[in-house]
């Protein structure tokens, strides 16, 4: 099948390069390096040094004899995107090409603006790309479970059936966004479901919960194929940066009273459930939710595993409660339905001691690049 994985140079992006391409699919990557970009502008950067994605490819070329073609761009910008699908005219497409935090989305106007702005254009380019170009072909889109907020019910895989007044209809489960990062991927969802109403597309929604980890089978033997280790608070998520701040002996950073719950999964479970997507594609004419995470952990919880492993390792690790800069509940109800990849063979990795200490022997042999200013910022939700 040829792969065409939009926002091919992230967190998530370049790992699904490797691996479908391991599997022999032919996969082209895009990107502008926006998220390399903002990095430089708040002052953070990635554990592990990252190549560009050109190097990339040429180390994963010598490492496994796969190639992966690699085209710099905005996907934002119509010419670019029109001329790539035209090139490349892709079965299958990733999108990834968001910009993916929420405390960035939350910073100010400005960022406000380019979250909005880019995530919103790409996903609206991806969908006249691929309906001038490849209108049969399958969209995989990566969205959130923030999309749906903490609602004091069960959520459903995407979709819930509604009784009213005697009669019923499905719908979209409602969504309750916690920032505006997580907004524009309600908004992404609604663009999607209306152009498969009217044009008839195929497309996967992949309701991602937050990712941790860093080594997949395709790194291994060649660090500088890892991915993005972000620890600080804006490009890293929860778990990856608890377990640098322990590295660093400084302590973790659980905010109010970390009872906030989400499903968690293993970087190498992401590129799984990709894949799985991938290989099922849904019918023309369908929009398929999946809710895409393995478990569910309070942030209490995530702080006693980071503990433990560090008491492990010989590591003294401490935990400090702040105020909380988002705003979001603190304790809640939280029972998301997650059977649709399990039905389509995931078979999951849990977070259990090995995976914890694997990770945190890593990042140890990085703990001199660790600069401690970077971790806290305190990006607030409310100004
Ligand atoms: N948290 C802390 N301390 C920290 C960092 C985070 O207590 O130092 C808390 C947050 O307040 C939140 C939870 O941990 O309640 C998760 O935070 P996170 O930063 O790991 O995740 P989030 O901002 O929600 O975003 C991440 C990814 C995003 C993805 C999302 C999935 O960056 O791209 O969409 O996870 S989900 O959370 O299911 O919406």
């Amino acid at each position: 099948m040829r792969i065409l994985i939009l926002g091919g140079d992230g967190y998530i992006g370049w790992p699904t390069a490797m691996k479908l391409s391991a599997a022999g699919h032919e996969v082209w990557v895009a990107d502008n390096y926006l998220r390399r970009r903002l990095m430089r502008e708040i002052d953070c950067d990635a554990l592990v040094p990252v190549p560009n994605l050109h190097e990339r490819a040429r180390l994963w070329q010598a490492a496994s004899g796969h190639e992966v073609a690699v085209r710099i761009g905005d996907l934002d910008a119509w010419d670019f995107i029109d001329a790539l699908f035209a090139e490349a005219r892709p079965d299958t497409i990733i999108h990834y090409a968001e910009q993916p935090s929420a405390p960035y989305s939350m910073i100010d106007r400005r960022a406000a603006d380019l979250t909005l702005r880019n995530n919103l254009g790409v996903t609206f380019n991806t969908i006249q790309a691929m309906n001038a170009h490849v209108p049969g072909a399958h969209l995989i889109k990566l969205g959130t479970m923030g999309e749906y907020g903490t609602p004091n019910i069960d959520i459903e895989e995407g979709w819930i059936e509604i009784e009213h007044k005697g009669r019923r209809d499905k719908f979209l489960f409602p969504r309750a966004a916690g920032s505006l990062y997580h907004t524009t991927k309600v908004l992404d969802t609604d663009l999607l479901w209306f152009y498969v109403r009217v044009w008839g597309l195929r497309v996967t929604d992949l309701m991602q919960g937050p990712v941790y980890g860093l080594a997949t089978d395709e790194s291994a033997g060649d660090e500088r194929l890892l991915s993005f280790l972000n620890y600080d608070e804006v490009f890293g998520t929860v778990l990856n940066r608890f377990m640098v701040q322990a590295a660093a002996d400084y302590p973790l950073t659980v905010y109010g009273k970390g009872g906030q719950t989400r499903g968690y999964l293993h970087l190498k479970d992401a590129l799984q459930c990709v894949g799985l997507a991938v290989d099922n594609p849904p019918a023309e004419g369908e929009l398929r939710v999946l809710n895409q995470f393995v478990e569910t952990f309070s942030v209490n919880d995530l702080a006693e595993r980071v503990r433990a492993s560090g008491a492990r390792l010989g590591l003294d690790v401490r935990v400090e409660s702040l105020p909380n800069p988002r705003r979001e509940m603190e304790e809640h109800y939280y029972n998301p339905v997650h059977t649709g990849l399990l039905d389509l063979g995931l078979k999951p990795t849990p977070l259990d001691d090995g995976i914890m200490d694997e990770m945190m022997s890593l990042i140890l042999r990085y703990r001199d690049q660790i600069v401690p200013e970077r971790i806290f910022r305190g990006v607030k939700w409310r100004k």
